[in-house]
């Protein structure tokens, strides 16, 4: 391989753009040779993090507490998803690959330990760069592509609420993100564009 690898976290609220813009980010890189992963929602928390036995033994979770994500959306669970899905980041980034991780991240510890381990690896530092998908939650909220902002209302409404990100569940922004992206001003190809050269600058591609 022709680069070093890196890590591409993207974070921001659920419906912000992280999936779209790291999806075309990796479809150029690719066309330019460079090798990418996206890790995701779907391949992650249905498959490394889907609902391992132990969880429904051990804490009595169903189908319908433990969700078919496995981990919940518990501030715990988030921060296990985090956990693992940086781990893993780091492993395909030290292989030399791009790895592009789209996950909400709502919790600035979670997302600082994941740059840690990047930083202390053991064979050399891993370049980790933080991408913040800072669009407002207006706009996230009228795309609500899959009807959950409107749930998370309702639910709130009734009094009981569902723990959602931006709605009734925290997220804290980065402080010190190395970009930022707001999908209600700037288009994909901006975005793109805009890590692309950042990567450019930094020697890494
Ligand atoms: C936030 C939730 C929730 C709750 C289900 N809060 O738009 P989506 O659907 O595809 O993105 C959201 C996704 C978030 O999973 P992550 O693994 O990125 O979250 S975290 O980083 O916090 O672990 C949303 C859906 O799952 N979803 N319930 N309560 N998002």
């Amino acid at each position: 391989l022709k680069q070093t690898g890196a890590t591409i976290w993207f974070t921001g609220l659920s419906g912000s753009g992280k999936s779209t813009l790291a999806a075309a980010l990796e479809q150029v890189l690719i066309q330019h040779g460079h090798a990418a992963y996206r890790l995701d929602g779907d391949n992650i928390r249905f498959g490394l993090n889907a609902t391992p036995k132990i969880l429904t033994d051990t804490r009595g979770a169903t189908e319908a507490t433990a969700n078919r994500f496995g981990l919940t959306f518990a501030a715990e669970d988030r921060e296990e998803n985090i956990r693992r899905i940086g781990e893993v980041a780091k492993l395909f980034a030290d292989a030399g690959l791009f790895a592009l991780t789209s996950f909400i991240s709502p919790y600035r510890k979670d997302r600082d330990a994941a740059r840690k381990i990047h930083a202390e690896n053991k064979t050399g530092a891993i370049p980790f760069l933080e991408v913040f998908v800072n669009t407002p939650i207006d706009t996230c909220e009228q795309r609500d592509p899959k009807g959950l902002y409107k749930r998370a209302r309702a639910a709130v409404a009734g009094g009981k609420g569902m723990g959602f990100t931006g709605v009734d569940d925290p997220y804290e922004a980065p402080l010190n993100p190395e970009l930022t992206f707001d999908a209600a001003t700037q288009s994909v190809q901006d975005g793109v564009a805009m890590i692309l050269n950042y990567l450019q600058e930094k020697k890494l591609i």
